[in-house]
């Protein structure tokens, strides 16, 4: 299997982790399509990467798709908790990701790609808190990560919540997590994680070396 990857996103980073997480016989490759093109979209309908090309061919697109589809199919070790609670307690998590911070966070990165994208960046940076604020409150009422086991949930938040760090930090609040016990406490458990740990500094240099070269 192959993984169509970017260093900078953080859904091609949560397959990542998981993959090397679980030493999966799964090959990072760039697109083998010029990504943003017609030809891209006709190859590939959703038109996003990760991509995870099977073996016999075959493109299966998002991200936490592909995470379910590898766990099914290689299950140790296992990154999904067995009692249903715990598991979806794992889902809030990569929700909370997708469906609460990320869209808090878009608007921030169309400010990075569009000189004049008509943000308010004090507001957007004060949804982002909000978002924090409720994962806090979520994260004091769940199994405290040092009582659990690292699962998918926590695989998909982590690049996103770096970029929650980063981009703040970007646009001047460089601690939007100050305070938040609970988020603190996470995170400085889920980056003791080596591969947690590698993907987020892979982040790092792709999103450093795209801030170098983005037309200003
Ligand atoms: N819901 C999708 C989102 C994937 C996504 O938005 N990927 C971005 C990169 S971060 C993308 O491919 N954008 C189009 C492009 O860069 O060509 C998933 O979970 O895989």
């Amino acid at each position: 299997m192959k993984l169509v990857n970017i260093d900078h996103s953080p859904y091609a980073a949560r397959v990542r982790i998981q993959v090397r997480k679980k030493n999966l016989p799964v090959e990072m490759i760039e697109s083998p399509v010029p990504r943003k093109t017609p030809a891209f979209f006709q190859a590939f309908p959703l038109g996003k990467i990760p991509l995870l090309q099977l073996d016999g061919g075959e493109y299966l697109p998002e991200s936490i798709a592909i995470m379910e589809y590898l766990e099914d199919c290689f299950p140790a070790p296992a990154l999904r908790p067995d009692s249903p609670l715990q598991r979806a307690h794992m889902r809030v998590l990569s929700g909370f990701t997708d469906t609460h911070l990320g869209p808090a966070l878009s608007p921030l990165f169309r400010v990075l790609l569009l000189a004049d994208a008509g943000v308010d960046k004090v507001a957007q940076l004060g949804a982002v808190r909000a978002e924090l604020e409720k994962l806090d409150h979520w994260l004091a009422a769940t199994t405290s990560p040092a009582e659990r086991s690292l699962h998918l949930g926590d695989l998909v938040l982590a690049p996103t919540f770096w970029y929650a760090l980063t981009l703040a930090s970007l646009f001047g609040n460089g601690n939007i997590h100050s305070g938040l016990q609970q988020v603190q406490n996470w995170w400085t458990w889920v980056n003791n994680d080596t591969e947690v740990e590698r993907a987020v500094g892979e982040m790092d240099s792709a999103f450093r070396a795209f801030m170098d070269t983005r037309p200003q």
